[in-house]
C-alpha cells in the first residue's frame, strides 16, 4: 500500500480487534477499574445521528486515553430500544415494533456503530426491549413501589393527540416558532387530560436531588438547569377565611412578609372552592371564563410579557389574616393549580404580575416597604418594587428591614396565630409513568375486586410483553394490551380470585434510569446487578452526553439511583461521579456561508455513514473533534458536487486528511528507508531535537485530559508538519522514536491509522496496549543558559536565558537590561555579534 487507504486499513483492524477481543474487559479481575459511559441510542428509522457521533467520537477518545494511562476501560453500549420514538418508527412502516426493532438494533450495531471505530465492550450489550433486560426494569418498578413512591391518582395530564397517550412534564417542549406547547417526540401540540395514572413521588427526593448537585463534578451549567427545574422555593402557606362562609383556602407565598400588602386574592380558575363562591351575580362571567380558560396550556398561561392580563371577580371577599380586612376575591389564569396551593395572596405593590393586573382592573397598590424610610406615593408607581428599605404599614414590623430575616419573623408570628406555616414548594412534579402504548415494559400490578392493586410477585417476572397484531394505539385512554382477554385476566396472586392486570406500559426513561447499572452484570440471570461488581465499577467514573438530558435522564438515574440507595442495594446514591456535555454541532450553509443549528427540519444534518464511506471513520472522527472545543461544540461545513452530490474532498475534511495521509506517508518512508539503510543509529547530525517530541506528548496529554480534543488535534498537525521538515536531518533512530511517539499519540482519536503506523513501524500489536508515552520534565522546561552581554566588547551584564534563544531574542532581551542601556545611550548600534547559548557583543557607535 503506497497510499493510506481506510477503506482497507478500517475494516482489516475492526476484524482484528474482534477477533482478539482487544475491548473486552474481564469486569472480575480489572485491577484498576473506570467505567466510561456514554449514551446509548434509540433504534430508529434515520440511523445513527450526528449527535450520537460526536458523543461517541470523544468519549472514545476520552476512554482509549484513560486506557493508555494504564485504566481498565470498562466501555459498554446498548440499544435504549423501547419507548415511543422507536415505536412511532415501526407504526410509520406499518410494522410490529417486536420484528422491526431487533432488525433496526443489528443494523445499527453492525453497519454504523461498529464502524466508527470505538472500543466498545459488546459482550455486556444491554438491549431494554429483551425480556431478560425489562424483566428487571419490571423490578425496579416493584422496588419503588415496595419504597411507597408508587402510587396511581387522578390528575390533569398531558396528553399528546398523536401519540395517544399521556406524557410526563419532562417529555413536552415550547415550540419556539409557535409558542404551542408540543410533544417531544411528535412535535403535535399536546392537550390536558383528567386521567388516572401511575407516578413516581419523585418530588419526595427534591431536595436531595437539589443539594446532592453541589458535591458533583459536574458542568456548572447543568447544575443549574437541573436545578431551575426542580425549581424549590421556601415561604409559607397562609389561610385565608371566605368572608361570611365557612369556606377558607390556603395561598402559597414565598413573600409572607408582604401580607399586609394583600389587596386581593386570586384563585386559578380550576380551584375547587371556585363554585362555591362565586356569587349569583358573577356565575356567568366566571362559568364563561374558566371555560375559556381551559382551551389553554400552562406555557401560554404563564407567558408573562406577551400577554395581558385577564380575569374575574367571583363576588366574594377574603379576610386577610394581618389587617383583618376584607379583600375581593377574583379568577385569573396566571395563577396555575399544578403550584403551590392553585390559589395567592396579590400584592400588586410588589409582585409584578400583580402590579399589571391591579392597574387594568382598578385594585388597590398599597406599598409595605420603600425606599429606605420613604413610603412610595402607589399613584405614581409606574411597576412592582420587588425589594426596599423598611416595612411600612405593617403593624408591628414597621420600621423591620425588609428582607429573610423579618419574612422568618412573619412565618413565626402567623404559625403563633394558627394561620400559616413555613412551606417549601418545588416546580417539579411526580413522575408520570404510565403510558397507553403497546412498546414498553407492562407495569408489573394486578386489580383484584377483594385485594385492591396487587403487585406481580418477583418470582413471576417478566410480565412478558404479548407479540400481538393489533398494537397500534387506540386513543381510547387505555393500551392495546387492554384488548386481550387472554393476556389481561389472571388470578389475583393473593387470594386466587379474578383478577385483571395492569395494561398501561411504562415510560421509556424508567428504562434508560438504569441501564448504567445493569452492563457490569449483564451475565447475571437471576439479580439486575451482581454486589461485588456493582462496588466495582460503579459509580459511572466519566459519563458523557448531550445538554438535552439534564432535566430528564439524569435527573431520573439520580432519582432511581437514590431510591435504591435508600433500599439499601446500592451503597452509593449518585450515579455519575463525572459528567461531561458535549456542545452543539452547527452547519455551515456551503452557498452563503450562513450558520445554523444542524436539525432535521432543516436538512442540513450531516450523516455520518456517508463520510465514513468516503472517507474513513478516523477522518470523520478528526473533522468532527477538530470543529471546535469539544464542550462548546463546532461548526461543520458540508461540500459536495452540485452535479453529482457527492462529498468533495474539501474544507475541514481535505485538512484532515491531509494530515493524516502525512502521518501514513512519514512512517511508511522510515519504514522504507530503514530496509535500505540496514544499520540504523550512525548519528550524522548529533543529537536529536527530542524537546519537540517532549513537550508535543505534555501538551497532547493534558489537552486529551481535559477534552480539549480540537487543540490536541492541532498540536499533532504541528508535530507531522514539522517531522515531515525534519525527518531527512534526523538519523534513523531519532527518526523511529519521534514517529512511535506521533503513533502513540495519534492512537486514541485515529484508532486504525495509529494501529496501521504501528504495525509499518514494526511494533507489536497493538498500539491500544501501549502506555501514554513518558515526556522528560527537563526537556519540556526550556534550558537555561548564562549569557554573557557586552558592549563594545566590554562585560556589562549577564543573563539567564533559554539555551535554544535566538540571535533576534537575545538582542531584544539585551537591549531591555539597564546597564546595556546606559551604554548604548546616545549612540546607534551597528553590528551584533552572536555566539549561540554563550555571549551577545553589541557594538554601537
Ligand atoms: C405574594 C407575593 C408578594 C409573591 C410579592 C411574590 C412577590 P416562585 O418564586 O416561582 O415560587 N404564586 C404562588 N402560587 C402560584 C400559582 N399557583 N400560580 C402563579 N403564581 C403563584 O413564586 C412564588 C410566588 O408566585 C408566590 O409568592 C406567589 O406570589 C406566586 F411581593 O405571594 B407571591
Ligand atoms: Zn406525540
Amino acid at each position: 500500500m503506497d497510499r493510506y487507504d481506510p477503506k482497507v486499513v478500517e475494516p482489516k483492524w475492526q476484524r482484528m480487534w474482534e477477533e482478539t477481543g482487544l475491548y473486552t474487559v474481564d469486569v472480575h479481575h480489572a485491577p484498576r477499574p473506570f467505567y466510561n459511559l456514554m449514551e446509548f441510542p434509540y433504534p430508529s428509522g434515520e440511523g445513527l445521528h450526528v449527535g450520537h457521533v460526536y458523543t461517541y467520537c470523544g468519549a472514545d477518545t476520552y476512554g482509549r486515553f484513560q486506557r493508555m494511562q494504564g485504566y481498565d476501560v470498562f466501555q459498554p453500549m446498548g440499544f435504549d430500544s423501547f419507548g415511543i420514538h422507536t415505536e412511532n418508527y415501526a407504526l410509520k412502516l406499518g410494522q410490529n415494533p417486536m420484528t422491526l426493532t431487533e432488525q433496526t438494533v443489528r443494523r445499527f450495531r453492525e453497519t454504523q456503530m461498529k464502524r466508527l471505530g470505538a472500543m466498545w465492550d459488546w459482550t455486556h450489550e444491554v438491549v431494554t426491549s429483551r425480556p431478560d433486560y425489562y424483566r428487571w426494569t419490571q423490578w425496579l418498578f416493584l422496588q419503588i413501589y415496595k419504597a411507597g413512591l408508587a402510587y396511581r391518582a387522578t390528575a390533569p395530564v398531558t396528553w399528546c393527540p398523536s401519540c395517544l397517550t399521556v406524557l410526563a412534564t419532562e417529555q413536552t417542549e415550547k415550540d419556539t416558532e409557535t409558542g404551542d406547547t408540543v410533544c417531544e417526540r411528535c412535535g403535535t401540540p399536546t392537550v390536558q387530560r383528567e386521567m388516572e395514572q401511575w407516578f413516581f413521588r419523585i418530588t419526595a427526593y427534591a431536595d436531595r436531588l437539589v443539594d446532592g448537585l453541589r458535591d458533583l463534578d459536574w458542568p456548572e451549567l447543568s447544575k443549574v438547569l437541573q436545578s431551575e427545574w426542580i425549581g424549590r422555593s421556601e415561604g409559607a402557606e397562609i389561610t385565608f377565611a371566605v368572608a361570611g362562609t365557612d369556606y377558607s383556602f390556603r395561598v402559597f407565598t414565598t413573600r409572607p412578609d408582604t401580607l399586609f400588602g394583600a389587596t386581593y386574592a386570586t384563585l386559578a380558575p380550576e380551584h375547587p372552592l371556585v363554585g362555591a363562591i362565586t356569587t349569583p351575580e358573577q356565575r356567568a362571567a366566571v362559568e364563561a371564563y374558566v371555560a375559556e380558560v381551559r382551551n389553554k396550556t400552562e406555557r401560554e398561561r404563564v407567558a408573562e410579557d406577551v400577554r395581558e392580563k385577564t380575569g374575574v371577580f367571583v363576588g366574594s371577599y377574603a379576610l386577610n389574616p394581618a389587617t383583618g380586612e376584607t379583600i375581593p376575591i377574583w379568577v385569573a389564569d396566571y395563577v396555575l393549580m399544578s403550584y403551590g396551593t392553585g390559589a395567592i395572596m396579590a400584592v400588586p405593590a410588589h409582585d409584578q404580575r400583580d402590579f399589571e393586573f391591579a392597574r387594568k382592573f382598578g385594585l388597590e397598590v398599597r406599598p409595605v416597604f420603600g425606599e429606605g424610610c420613604i413610603t412610595p406615593d402607589p399613584g405614581a408607581m409606574t411597576e412592582a418594587r420587588t425589594h426596599g428599605g423598611i416595612m411600612v404599614n405593617s403593624g408591628a414590623f414597621n420600621g423591620l428591614p425588609e428582607g429573610p430575616e423579618t419574612a422568618r419573623a412573619f412565618v413565626s408570628w402567623l404559625e403563633e396565630k394558627g394561620v400559616g406555616q413555613a412551606r417549601t414548594t418545588y416546580r417539579l412534579h411526580d413522575w408520570l409513568i404510565s403510558r397507553q402504548r403497546y412498546w414498553g415494559p407492562p407495569i408489573p400490578m394486578i386489580y383484584c375486586p377483594a385485594c385492591g392493586i396487587v403487585p406481580v410477585p418477583e418470582k413471576d417476572l417478566p410480565v412478558v410483553l404479548p407479540e400481538i397484531e393489533k398494537f397500534r394505539p387506540t386513543g381510547t385512554g387505555v393500551g392495546p394490551l387492554a384488548a386481550l382477554d387472554w393476556w389481561v385476566n389472571v388470578p389475583c396472586p393473593v387470594c386466587g380470585g379474578p383478577a385483571r392486570r395492569e395494561t398501561d406500559v411504562s415510560d421509556t426513561f424508567l428504562d434508560s434510569a438504569w441501564y448504567f447499572l445493569r452492563y457490569p452484570s449483564t451475565e447475571y440471570d437471576d439479580r439486575p446487578f451482581e454486589a461485588g461488581l456493582t462496588r466495582k465499577w460503579l459509580p459511572v467514573d466519566m459519563y458523557m452526553g448531550g445538554i438535552e438530558h439534564v432535566r430528564r435522564h439524569h435527573l431520573y438515574a439520580r432519582f432511581v439511583t437514590m431510591v435504591l440507595h435508600d433500599q439499601g442495594l446500592l451503597d452509593f446514591a449518585e450515579p455519575f461521579t463525572r459528567l461531561r456535555l458535549h456542545g452543539l454541532l452547527d452547519a455551515i450553509d456551503p452557498e452563503s456561508g450562513q450558520v445554523a443549528k444542524m436539525s432535521k427540519s432543516k436538512g442540513n444534518v450531516v450523516t455520518p455513514d456517508e463520510y465514513i464511506a468516503r472517507f474513513g471513520a478516523d477522518v470523520l472522527r478528526l473533522a468532527l473533534l477538530f470543529a471546535g472545543p469539544y464542550e462548546e461544540g463546532g461548526a461543520f461545513r458540508e461540500v459536495r458536487d452540485p452535479t453529482t452530490g457527492e462529498l468533495r474532498r474539501e474544507g475541514s475534511i481535505a485538512g484532515i486528511v491531509r494530515f493524516l495521509e502525512r502521518c501514513y506517508d512519514l512512517v511508511a518512508e522510515h519504514a522504507a528507508s530503514g530496509r535500505a539503510t540496514a544499520h540504523p543509529g550512525a548519528s550524522a547530525n548529533g543529537a536529536p531535537p527530542a524537546a519537540v517530541m517532549h513537550r508535543t506528548i505534555k501538551q497532547v496529554g493534558e489537552d486529551a485530559a481535559d477534552l480539549k480534543f480540537h487543540t490536541a488535534i492541532a498540536r499533532l498537525m504541528e508535530y507531522s508538519t514539522w517531522l515531515k521538515d525534519n525527518a531527512a536531518a534526523l538519523d534513523q533512530a531519532a527518526r523511529g522514536e519521534h514517529l512511535k511517539a506521533l503513533t502513540l499519540l495519534l492512537a486514541p482519536l485515529a484508532p486504525h491509522l495509529a494501529e496501521e503506523m504501528w504495525a509499518t513501524l514494526g511494533q507489536p500489536y497493538s498500539v491500544h496496549q501501549q502506555f501514554w508515552p513518558a515526556y522528560d520534565e527537563a526537556q519540556v522546561q526550556p534550558q537555561m543558559t548564562t549569557l554573557v552581554v557586552q558592549v563594545n566588547g566590554k562585560l556589562r551584564e549577564r543573563a539567564e536565558v533559554p539555551a535554544t534563544i535566538s540571535k533576534d531574542d537575545a538582542l531584544a532581551q539585551a537591549l531591555r537590561l539597564e546597564r546595556v542601556r546606559e551604554a548604548i545611550a546616545g549612540k546607534k548600534v551597528t553590528d551584533v555579534i552572536f555566539v549561540p547559548g554563550r555571549l551577545i557583543n553589541i557594538v554601537a557607535r
